[in-house]
């Protein structure tokens, strides 16, 4: 277990005495579970007396605005008086919520990186954890998510009585979203008791989960559609399935952000396909996200030798930065290499 007696005291320390400048940092392109864990663990602080900002450098996806605390949430992208960034520059501790590279961070890596006075504390559950630069890591690479870890250092340090309905309900939108609605792996029955008290603390599971999953635009169906119809390429020797999407072709479906969230989940529902992988392109590099299921294919191990990325055995991302053509082109010679035919 990574949540420590010894890591506690030291979060103790952080927490404890004068209130504090905290500021909670979520990755870029945040998701259900940056978001979620961060306004959990903000709503925890402020409790405490802490005066806190959650800053994501991006705006987040459209089906979390409902959330309760959203609005906790800052936009550096529209911090268009700096505010944002003078808080972090003056932070006495800096929160990194889901993520374990600093340069997951866009614009605003240099303002954190450049307070190096503040206290860091890295709540995150991706593989290959930084060696340093944090004052204290709760890093565990097994939880389904860092909402669940958040869970845990709240029972640890007050119990489950300090989580109120909005906590719990970041709390379940964060493990929900990130377990694809508690079908991946690393779902323990320690987390389906932790579950169990998020409901018992008022969240509306059938509420929450239409929120998330019944709140699409048509353009994101019909996109999606067209992207199975016209654009999915199957290899059955290696077992692949993979899309892409142009921005042309993003733009006819009045594509907004958050709108291919999940797509590249659908080619593993073929029978035969164990991994799928989704190129989008970008203004400045195509996204690239994998994903597996089962053990024989490693995503992260993919994703860190050909894409300049990482991230989970089944879910990993990285980067392109030549043309889709090349980056298609290219991808078969990776496929080729690493399956070794
Ligand atoms: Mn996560």
């Amino acid at each position: 277990m990574v949540i420590t007696e010894q890591k506690l005291d030291q979060l103790r320390e952080i927490l404890g005495g004068a209130p504090k400048k905290m500021a909670l940092l979520s990755h870029t392109n945040p998701d259900g579970d940056t978001i979620g864990a961060a306004l959990a663990w903000r709503a925890y602080l402020e409790r405490l007396g802490h005066t806190t900002r959650c800053i994501a450098p991006n705006r987040y996806p459209y089906f979390l605005e409902w959330m309760t605390d959203i609005g906790y949430i800052g936009v550096f992208k529209e911090d268009a008086d700096g505010e944002m960034a003078k808080f972090i520059g003056e932070a006495d501790v800096i929160f990194c919520m889901d993520f374990n590279q600093i340069n997951r961070l866009d614009r605003v890596t240099d303002t954190a990186t450049a307070n190096t006075t503040a206290q860091r504390v890295l709540i995150d559950h991706h593989l290959h954890p930084p060696v340093d630069g944090y004052t204290v890591q709760f890093s565990d690479t097994h939880s389904c998510s860092t909402s669940y870890i958040v869970y845990q250092l709240i029972e640890a340090l007050a119990g489950t009585d300090a989580i109120d309905q909005a906590m719990a309900e970041a709390l379940y939108v964060g493990i929900m979203t990130d377990t694809g609605n508690f079908s991946f792996s690393n779902l323990t029955s320690d987390l389906f008791r932790a579950v169990a008290v998020l409901i018992d603390r008022g969240v509306n599971v059938p509420y929450v989960n239409s929120s998330v999953y019944d709140n699409f635009s048509e353009g994101r169906m019909r996109l999606l559609g067209y992207m199975l119809n016209d654009k999915m390429v199957t290899d059955y020797r290696y077992g692949v399935a993979y899309v892409s999407l142009t921005e042309e072709e993003m733009r006819r479906f009045n594509f907004i952000q958050g709108d291919s969230e999940g797509f590249v989940n659908y080619p593993l529902s073929i029978r035969g396909i164990r991994m799928s992988a989704m190129f989008i392109q970008t203004k400045h590099s195509i996204r690239v996200s994998l994903r597996s299921r089962g053990s024989d294919v490693d995503v992260n191990v993919f994703a860190r030798r050909y894409f300049d990325g990482g991230g989970h055995r089944n879910a990993a991302g990285g980067k392109s930065y030549v043309s889709m053509d090349e980056t298609l082109k290219n991808f078969h010679t990776y496929l080729k290499e690493y399956f070794g035919a």
